[in-house]
């Protein structure tokens, strides 16, 4: 089943787009220490897949990856307690901003390793699957990620072993500071293609072009094909990381930055919707917002004592361990 109710899709994008913006703030004020890699402008992406996913199916991201955590459906109170590194965070504030997981929803996790999460993600559904569960994964990886070993080697045995996986590339145009034409031979969609994966080009900034093409993709999954990819053409309306705030890097051309941003996913979707539909959600969104952030700044930071708790899914104490 997938959903590709206008309005669903709008609440998730406007989800994304003010979660990000508060969570830039809190980077200000100095309560998310380190920083985050922003969203902004590639939310269409998130929401468009996940909507075509059931809640059971699987989904790995990246270190761009609240966009991912939140389309599939985890708590944003949760997730923002998570950023601050609180204990009632989705990974009691041990995992933060690249490391967000969420297992109840599917979300395997963000990672901060370019191009991991799709290895990650192939073996998971290959193994879920060999215990008879009827799911399904999507994997989202950045333009930087397609040379990177791991996730070639991820489309290799996802194509071989038939792996209902949907990797779906983030094409932003830029490695932090590097533009794909600089660090890209050939194409994206014929990486896939060379491992006989059918693969599809889709404008990263329109919702429902990015679900109907997922929901294509899922849906020959779901009868039995193999995996598939998508290449999404988005544009990062920030910065690659918050530091960018602080340190101004000129790498992007202004005149770029004001066509990119004036394809708005946000803007492209609302436009779809009544002015009192789009005011309903907006309204909606901001009081779960307002909800999170209270939520997050109420809530304990963990005790330092348990610093070492959790580190082994073992349950070994790191203590002990290395004496
Ligand atoms: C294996 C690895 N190499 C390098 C880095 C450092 N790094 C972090 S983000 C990034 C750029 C990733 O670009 P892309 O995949 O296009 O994603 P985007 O940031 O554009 O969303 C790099 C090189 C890393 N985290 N992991
Ligand atoms: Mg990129």
């Amino acid at each position: 089943m997938t959903d590709a109710d206008p309005v669903r899709l709008y609440r998730t994008v406007r989800l994304i787009r003010r979660f990000e913006e508060r969570a830039i703030d809190l980077v200000r004020a100095g309560t998310i220490v380190g920083g985050i890699h922003p969203y902004l402008g590639q939310e269409g992406i998130a929401a468009g897949v996940c909507a075509a996913l059931r809640g059971t199916d699987l989904v790995t991201g990246t270190h761009r990856g609240h966009g991912h955590v939140l389309a599939k459906g985890a708590d944003p109170a949760r997730m923002m307690a998570e950023l601050c590194g609180r204990e009632t965070g989705l990974n009691r504030g041990r995992g933060g901003s690249m490391h967000a997981a969420d297992f109840s929803v599917g979300v395997l996790g963000a990672n901060a390793i370019v191009g991991a999460a799709g290895a990650i993600l192939t073996g998971a559904v290959w193994a879920r699957r060999r215990r008879g569960e009827d799911v399904v994964g999507a994997t989202f990886f950045g333009d930087g990620a397609v040379n990177e070993g791991m996730l070639l080697e991820a489309f290799n045995l996802a194509a071989l072993w038939r792996v209902p996986v949907l990797f779906v590339c983030e094409n932003n145009g830029y490695a932090t500071t590097m533009p794909v034409d600089g660090a890209v031979a050939g194409t994206i969609t014929g990486r896939a293609e060379a491992f006989g994966m059918p693969a599809a080009v889709v404008d990263g900034q329109d919702p429902q072009q990015v679900h109907a093409a997922a929901a294509a993709a899922v849906g020959r999954m779901r009868d039995g094909g193999g995996p598939e990819l998508v290449e999404a053409r988005t544009y990062r309306f920030d910065a690659h990381h918050t530091f960018e705030h602080v340190v101004r890097l000129d790498y992007r051309p202004p005149q770029e930055v004001t066509a990119g941003r004036s394809r708005d996913p946000v803007r492209i979707q609302g436009g779809r919707l009544s002015d009192a539909e789009r005011a309903a959600v907006d309204a909606e969104v901001e009081a779960t917002l307002d909800a999170a952030v209270a939520y997050a700044l109420a809530s304990p930071e963990p005790d330092p004592a348990g610093a070492l708790d959790h580190l082994y899914a073992s349950g070994l104490n790191a203590r002990s361990g290395g004496a």
